[in-house]
């Protein structure tokens, strides 16, 4: 009985765990769609305070944080904070995502 419990309760985690990833692999695929030039930012540390994020450790940077949640049909709009500058280096978010840089983070200009 205790270990039948366990199994699900592991199954619950794992399913969790994917799904989150899934969500980001998503997002890449929506920044690599909206900049087929840059598709080597579509990488979890453009928007997310670690490189490898695992559950639990979703902390998004400054950009992913501007950037907020997807809308109701789960796509995110890019376009809104390419203006900024969201890491405050004194680089806009679209020039660091043309230029190949970290738009969430101030060291990568
Ligand atoms: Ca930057």
């Amino acid at each position: 009985m205790k270990s039948s419990r366990i199994t699900v309760l592991a199954a619950i985690a794992a399913l969790g765990l994917s799904t989150a990833a899934l969500a980001t692999m998503d997002a890449q695929k929506q920044f690599a769609a909206a900049y087929p030039d840059s598709k080597a930012l579509a990488k979890c540390s453009t928007c997310h305070a670690k490189a490898m994020p695992k559950k639990g450790e979703a902390d998004v940077n400054a950009y992913g944080k501007a950037l907020g949640k997807p809308d109701a049909a789960g796509k995110y709009d890019f376009a809104k904070v390419e203006k900024m500058d969201s890491d405050a280096d004194g680089v806009s978010n679209l020039d660091e995502i043309k230029k190949g840089t970290n738009p969430g983070d101030p060291a990568s200009k």
